[in-house]
């Protein structure tokens, strides 16, 4: 029986992104199936029952949860192409580490950094550059975090690039000032065709952000 692959998607959501970069560095095919976020499907509340989110990866009728759950799986499921986890035991555990700092600190600051109001956002917009300077740090000299080629820890963060424009622009700051290397290596990523091809345009999210903010943060 040939193998099918179904991501249950919601297109401006970062964590959807991740798993699609992740089948596009093993040349993996599936179908996105758009959901609908204010009207679950029926497929969605039965293949992730308890926290009824997007993403869910059904491979072959098997429905795996959790975005970074699903990337490991990803990784161990097509383990011959583009390792995102390197073998050592050490190096694995700090890639586990930055992609949970990732998950944690930096969509946490994120996701909230444009909702925000007043000293709240000026708080907000504090920790999320303090994150990015953490993340440049652990870059250092290296082209990705995963060393030559894109890992992990890569393919968690270089999603939320394309909220940046939206970031800056609802809470009047500049990426790009504070965190330069950040953006250097986002735009190194964007010269992969899996990152190019699975991202949306920063003005496709703006204005899905705006319509969001104006229907008061509802789905
Ligand atoms: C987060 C997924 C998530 O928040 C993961 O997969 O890593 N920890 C999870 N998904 C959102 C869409 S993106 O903002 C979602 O499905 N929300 C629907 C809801 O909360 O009802």
């Amino acid at each position: 029986m040939e193998e099918s692959v179904v991501l249950l998607d919601f297109w401006p959501s970062s964590y959807a992104m991740r798993v699609k970069i992740a089948l596009a560095e093993k040349g993996i095919k599936f179908e996105a199936k758009a959901e609908n976020l204010s009207d679950k499907s029926a497929l969605l509340l039965e293949t992730n029952p308890v926290h009824k989110t997007i993403p869910v990866l059904i491979h072959s009728g098997k429905p795996i949860c959790e975005s970074l759950v699903i990337l490991e799986y990803i990784d161990e499921a097509w383990s011959e192409k583009s390792p995102l986890l390197p073998s050592d035991p050490y190096q694995r555990s700090q890639a586990r580490f930055w992609a949970d700092f990732v998950d944690k600190k930096v969509y946490d600051a994120g996701k909230k950094v444009w909702k925000a109001k007043g000293e709240e956002q000026e708080e907000l917009r504090e920790e999320l550059v303090e994150c990015l300077k953490r993340m440049e740090a652990e870059l250092g000299d290296k082209p990705f975090f995963g060393g030559d080629a894109m890992g992990l820890v890569d393919v968690v963060l270089v999603p939320l690039s394309c909220w940046f424009y939206t970031f800056e622009t609802f809470a009047r700051f500049s990426i790009e000032a504070e965190c330069p290397k950040i953006v250097d290596w986002v735009k190194r990523c964007l010269q992969r065709h899996s990152v190019s091809s699975s991202l949306p345009h920063p003005n496709m999210i703006y204005d899905y952000a705006l319509q969001f903010k104006r229907k008061g943060f509802a789905y």
